[in-house]
C-alpha cells in the first residue's frame, strides 16, 4: 500500500511533467508560427540572383555597390550575390545555382560576349527573366534575355576619337603623323569591343593617325603598367595613349613616368582614359589625364526600375543606356570630384 504523502508527491511529479510537456509543445508551436511568418515575409520579397563578373577595377567595385544598395531588404528584395572572379565558368555555375534556387530574376554582367546560349536557354525554360547589366551577350535568340542596362560603348569610343580630333586641330597637329597605342580591356568583353570599334570608326577618317600597336591589358592597373612598359620599349615616339579604363591608365602613367617621359596637358604623351572614377577626375583636374570618357557604374537603380515595370506587367525596352559625360580640365569641378564617391 502507498502512503498518502507518496501519492501526493507522485501527483505533483505528474503535474510538473505535464506542465513541462505543454511548455515544450507550446514553445514548438510558437516557434513554428514565427518561422511561418518569416518564410512568408521572404516570399513577399523579390528574389534576385546577381552574377557579377569580378572585381578588377574601381568602376567594378562601384557597380557592385550600386547593385547591393538597390536590392536591399528595405526595398523589398532578397539578393543572392556571386562574384565570378573573371571566369565565365563561375558565372555559368552561379546562374545554374540561381535557377535551382528558383530566384525571381537573374541579373548578370557577362565577362565576355560569347558562349551563353545553353545556360540562358536553361533560365528561359525555368521561366526566370534575365536582365543583362553593364556588358552584353552575343546570342542569335534575343528572347534569351529581357533587356540590357548599361553603356553605349561604341559611342564612348567615338567620343574618345572626336575629342582627339578636336584637340589635334586646336594644337595645329591635324596634318602631322600622330603615333597612337591602345591599351584594351578584357578580350571579348563588350566594353573592350565597343570602345575599340567606336574609336577606330573615327580613326578611319584620319590617315595621319598611326596606330602603332594595340594590346589587351585586362582592365587592371598591374597589366596596364606591364603592357605600357613593353610599348615604351618598342616605340620611342608615342604621342597618344588610349587606355580603355582608368585602372589601366594609372598603371600606364606610372610606366611612362618611370621611362622619363611626361603625361597630359603640355606633356610628351596625351592620355585618353575611360570610366572617370574619383582618382582619375583629380588627375584630369591636374592636367595629367587629358580627357576621361565617363562610364556610369550606377546601374542598380535602373535595374530595379526595370524589375518594378516587369512586376507591374509593363513592356520594357530591349536596351536602357545610362547617362554619361566627357571630362576635361575645362569641366571638372571641385564639387564633381567631391560628389564622386567611387
Ligand atoms: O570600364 C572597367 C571595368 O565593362 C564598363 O569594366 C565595364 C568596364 C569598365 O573593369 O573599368
Amino acid at each position: 500500500m502507498f502512503k498518502k504523502s507518496d501519492v501526493i508527491s507522485r501527483l505533483i511529479f505528474v503535474l510538473f511533467a505535464a506542465i513541462l510537456f505543454l511548455m515544450v509543445l507550446g514553445g514548438r508551436l510558437f516557434t513554428n508560427i514565427e518561422e511561418d511568418v518569416y518564410v512568408s515575409e521572404e516570399e513577399n520579397r523579390i528574389v534576385v540572383g546577381v552574377s557579377q563578373l569580378g572585381s578588377e577595377s574601381g568602376w567594378r567595385t562601384a557597380n557592385t555597390e550600386s547593385v547591393q544598395n538597390a536590392f536591399t531588404q528595405e526595398n523589398g528584395y532578397f539578393l543572392i550575390f556571386n562574384n565570378a572572379r573573371q571566369k565565365q565558368e563561375n558565372q555559368i555555375k552561379a546562374i545554374r545555382s540561381f535557377i535551382s534556387q528558383r530566384v525571381d530574376y537573374i541579373v548578370f554582367a557577362p565577362v565576355v560576349e560569347t558562349g551563353w546560349e545553353t545556360v540562358l536557354q536553361e533560365a528561359k525554360e525555368a521561366g526566370i527573366p534575365v536582365i543583362l547589366m553593364d556588358r552584353k551577350v552575343d546570342v542569335t535568340d534575343k528572347s534569351l534575355y529581357v533587356t540590357c542596362v548599361g553603356s553605349d560603348f561604341v559611342e564612348e569610343g567615338q567620343r574618345a576619337g572626336r575629342w582627339l580630333e578636336k584637340d589635334l586641330a586646336r594644337r595645329g597637329m591635324d596634318e602631322r603623323t600622330v603615333n597612337i597605342v591602345i591599351l584594351k580591356g578584357t578580350q571579348g568583353s563588350s566594353s573592350q569591343i565597343g570602345r575599340t570599334i567606336g574609336f577606330s570608326v573615327v580613326a578611319a577618317n584620319h590617315c595621319n593617325w598611326n596606330i602603332l600597336e594595340q594590346e589587351y591589358a585586362d582592365f587592371t592597373s598591374a597589366k596596364g603598367r606591364e603592357v605600357m612598359e613593353v610599348f615604351l620599349r618598342k616605340h620611342p615616339d608615342i604621342d597618344v595613349v588610349i587606355s580603355q579604363n582608368d585602372d589601366m591608365t594609372f598603371g600606364a602613367i606610372e610606366a611612362i613616368r618611370d621611362s622619363g617621359r611626361t603625361v597630359g596637358i603640355g606633356g610628351d604623351i596625351t592620355i585618353i582614359s575611360f570610366d572617370a572614377v574619383n582618382t582619375a577626375l583629380k588627375m584630369v583636374s591636374r592636367g595629367d589625364i587629358n580627357v576621361d570618357i565617363e562610364c556610369n557604374p550606377n546601374q542598380g537603380e535602373y535595374i530595379s526600375q526595370v524589375i518594378e515595370m516587369l512586376e507591374d506587367g509593363q513592356e520594357v525596352e530591349s536596351q536602357y543606356y545610362v547617362e554619361e559625360d566627357v571630362f576635361t580640365i575645362e569641366n571638372v569641378t571641385r564639387e564633381l570630384i567631391e560628389q564622386r564617391n567611387y
